[in-house]
């Protein structure tokens, strides 16, 4: 019989409609007369993923027979988006499956809306590995996207009352046809017990873990397709389950109801993604998930991917461990441990490879953000883990003493272990101790890294830092999500541009043609309208058709200053009821928020709620009825910005200077041709220099001026005091205008601002008030604004995740993508 796979199902509307109705019936037991839509939604994908299967086995045969160097992509959170849209671009089937289910008597959009999204991370790195993984498998890179099967991703956000309530996201509760489980490639992974000293056969002396209790992983793997190049790299997603060991081991009381308790113990390990962005808190089953991905990640790939008989000594040529943040740190230690403890290499030679086999990304900037794990966790949980940490730290403070003989101060401060306020192990100490090379994520953000995060570790070895600055999928974030640019993009210029983003250069001189103007501006307002369909109907919210629609999209988060965004609404309509400005001067926005809290962040809740009470104060004034209104969609996900994104006119980037490492929304406006506001931030600092000033309102201080106000003691009274337009603005928030009149409830978010404003909010307003105007005088010219519209499409390029992947191929990963 055939070596190879049999034929795929044939691309055209009658070879889709057989192998449909085939899935349909024989796949999932239905006829299509009795078939819901979620039996028709299934079927779909999974008749999709018949044209993408042979491209899976074949490139898993030649990752395996091929002896290129892989990356392993190694991710605490993947925020993936919903599969089948991106499936049917990929295979090109778009048009063909559209007729086919016409023809089968069923409307795709309603297919494709069943799906849930696997909102298996955060936000902005989580959906960065997603690009990543997208970029890679379009450029035939060999990957392997290793992670974890959350069975709840991050919450679904509802609003009651104004509130953030949150409900568990169960993406799988209808099953998902994207993932394959492969049970019989079960990893054991082991947690808990002690260490004990043994003599091998040749009289060394050798450290063995003696476990106290383990669970099994489970590999779920997901096709990751490149666009239209027959690549199918894998995503394997890891699943927590319980082992007959567990039961016996710890929970060996003979008693049924407590084996079964100690069975949801293992499998909570993959139950829930922490809900947390930038503040880590050291929780024991955080720690868990880590080790358990990275457990199982490094065993697959050496047990399971290598040859049988590979030498371990070549690893570092055919692996590169992409640490994605601090998340999966614990691998460092791991793969010590697997060379020394297991396979037997003496120390220094396993040294020298393991730092071979790693390199590190950093994505903040925030000193709170940085995890640390305390000794007492680390060394309960993974005692062999935490003596290999201490061995590691040891040996390379004695080489830190050796470059700088009397400086202990220096090697106390480069310590892996800290000693306040308690002993703990600063995991970014040690990813960029065992990392081949450290990197930022965006221009401003690695420098200050180099200058302030990790400054005498860049001292000590400067070459090991370089920069990749962030990138978005153009697959994703513009086919796919702007259609209407896509096509008038791919008419003007050919459609060489979705692998090659810089093509989008050769939009430039058409921002000066008057006709293809007109045809931009159009795509904007039918994208506008499409989104006011959608929040119509999913949000119950009527919104004017031709308003400036301002955006400010991402997570909720003090630095990112939601705060500074509701000051200028607030400011805008102060001046209306009080009959400051008239009405029929103020240019006519539509605000947009989407954020989400974590659950914990009381502060960000507070805002929360803030911004719902004036958008529904605002929405029920008369007084700007038509001119100011302000949307605030629940649930925020990739879902929704693909909706949003293509339909702005602004967007809002608008975080303290200095604190957000780059963002990557910002990128997927400015190719989608909205223009930014924004501070000399992360990487709005790029996107200025490459759209041009003109085409960008910057606002703000610099990251040296904050620091500067900082260090001469910041006092943000001192701005509310000084500004009347402040004052009045803060004013009639604290009145309780905005929440019936109870004070209170807008105290909290009130009084940090006065007093504590630790994001400099008030120090920047002005700045932000004057360049908003500027925005205003722009918008009243609409050829002007389209005009640099489409040159931030041109010029943004830049920001395809292709080009970052090039960027980690020829900085960090040293190989290159095969012909
Ligand atoms: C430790 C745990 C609580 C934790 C979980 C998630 C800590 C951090 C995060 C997520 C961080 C994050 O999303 N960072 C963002 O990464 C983006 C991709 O590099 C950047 O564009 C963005 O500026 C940064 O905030």
């Amino acid at each position: 019989l055939a070596a190879g796979p049999v034929e795929p199902p044939a691309s055209t509307v009658e070879g889709f409609i057989e192998a449909f109705l085939r899935e349909l019936n024989y796949g999932q037991g239905v006829l299509l007369s009795r078939s819901t839509i979620n039996d028709q939604y299934l079927a779909l994908a999974r008749t999709v993923r018949e044209y993408l299967m042979a491209g899976w086995l074949e490139t898993g045969a030649l990752r395996r027979e091929g002896d290129r160097k892989i990356v392993g992509y190694l991710s605490a959170e993947y925020l993936l988006g919903r599969q089948l849209g991106n499936a049917l671009l990929a295979t090109n089937l778009q048009d063909i499956a559209e007729e086919a289910m016409r023809r089968c008597g069923i409307d795709i959009a309603a297919l494709r809306a069943q799906e849930i999204e696997p909102g298996l991370g955060n936000g902005g790195l989580g959906r960065l590995a997603a690009c990543f993984v997208d970029s890679l498998a379009t450029m035939d890179v060999p990957c392997i996207g290793y992670g974890i099967r959350y069975e709840y991703g991050i919450f679904r956000q509802t609003f009651e009352n104004g509130r953030q309530v949150e409900v568990p996201d169960s993406w799988l509760a209808l099953g998902s046809p994207w993932e394959f489980p492969h049970p019989e490639r079960q990893v054991r992974v082991d947690f808990g017990g002690h260490t004990e000293k043994w003599t091998d056969d040749q009289g060394r002396e050798r450290t063995r873990w003696v476990p106290g209790w383990n669970v099994l992983g489970i590999p779920y793997h997901h096709m990751v397709p490149g666009f239209r190049n027959g690549t199918v790299n894998t995503l394997r997603l890891w699943s927590a389950k319980a082992t007959q060991a567990f039961d016996l081991q710890i929970f060996n009381s003979g008693d049924y109801a407590t084996a079964v308790r100690a069975q949801t113990f293992a499998e909570n390990i993959s139950k829930v993604l922490y809900p947390e962005d930038s503040t880590p808190q050291g929780k024991e089953l955080r720690l868990q998930q880590q080790y358990f991905f990275v457990a199982c990640s490094l065993h697959d790939f050496i047990a399971n991917t290598l040859p049988k008989d590979f030498d371990l000594r070549q690893l570092p040529e055919r692996i590169i461990f992409q640490l994605n943040d601090t998340h999966p740190v614990i691998a460092i230690p791991e793969l010590m441990r697997i060379l020394v403890d297991i396979k037997g290499f003496d120390w220094d030679e396993a040294w020298d490879i393991t730092r071979r086999c790693f390199a590190y990304t950093c994505h903040t900037l925030l000193p709170e953000a940085l995890e640390v794990w305390s000794v007492e966790l680390l060394g309960r949980l993974l005692p062999r883990h935490l003596e290999i940490i201490y061995q590691i730290n040891e040996l390379f403070l004695e080489e830190v003493r050796q470059a700088f003989p009397g400086d202990e101060m220096r090697a106390r401060r480069m310590s892996i272990i800290a000693e306040h306020p308690e002993r703990s192990v600063r995991m970014a100490y040690l990813a960029t101790i065992g990392s081949a090379k450290v990197n930022g994520v965006a221009e401003l953000q690695s420098q200050l890294l180099r200058d302030k995060v990790l400054p005498d570790f860049s001292e000590y070895e400067p070459a090991k830092f370089t920069n990749v600055t962030n990138g978005v999928t153009p697959r994703r974030f513009i086919y796919l999500a702007n259609r209407r640019l896509s096509n008038l993009i791919t008419d003007t210029i050919g459609s060489e541009w979705v692998t090659d983003l810089d093509r989008l250069r050769e939009l430039e001189p058409y921002a000066d043609d008057a006709g293809f103007r007109a045809e931009f501006a159009a795509v904007k307002q039918a994208n506008k309208e499409r989104l006011f369909r959608l929040l119509s109907v999913r949000d119950g919210l009527e919104l004017p058709q031709h308003a400036m629609l301002d955006v400010l999209v991402k997570r909720l988060h003090e630095y990112k200053r939601q705060t500074l965004k509701l000051l200028h609404i607030v400011s805008l309509y102060e001046d209306v009821i009080s009959g400051t400005v008239a009405i029929d001067q103020v240019v006519p926005r539509t605000f947009i928020f989407g954020a989400k809290a974590a659950p914990g962040y009381h502060l960000a809740k507070e805002i929360i709620f803030l911004i719902n009470s004036v958008a529904a104060t605002i929405n029920a004034d008369e007084r700007v009825k038509g001119v100011l209104s302000v949307a605030f969609p629940a649930n925020y996900n990739v879902t929704l910005a693909e909706k949003i994104i293509p339909a702005a006119d602004l967007s809002e980037q608008i975080s303290l200077a200095g604190k957000e490492a780059s963002g990557t929304g910002n990128m997927k406006f400015a190719l989608n041709g909205a223009l930014t506001i924004g501070t000399d931030d992360g990487a709005n600092v790029e996107i200025r220099q490459l759209v041009g000033d003109d085409n960008f309102f910057l606002f703000g201080m610099t990251e040296p001026e904050v620091e500067a106000l900082h260090a001469r003691g910041y006092n943000p009274a001192e701005y509310y005091e000084s500004n009347d337009k402040l004052q009045r603005t803060i004013n009639l928030i604290a009145s309780g205008h905005f929440t019936d009149g109870d004070r209170a409830l807008s105290a909290q978010v009130v009084d940090n601002l006065v007093t504590q404003d630790p994001f400099m909010v008030l120090a920047d307003f002005q700045s932000y008030l004057d360049a908003q105007a500027r925005v205003d005088a722009a918008y009243r010219d609409p050829e002007r604004w389209t005009r640099s519209a489409i040159l931030n499409v041109a010029r943004s390029g830049f920001f395809s995740s292709d080009r970052s992947m090039r960027d980690y191929l020829d900085r960090i990963w040293l190989s290159s993508p095969v012909e």
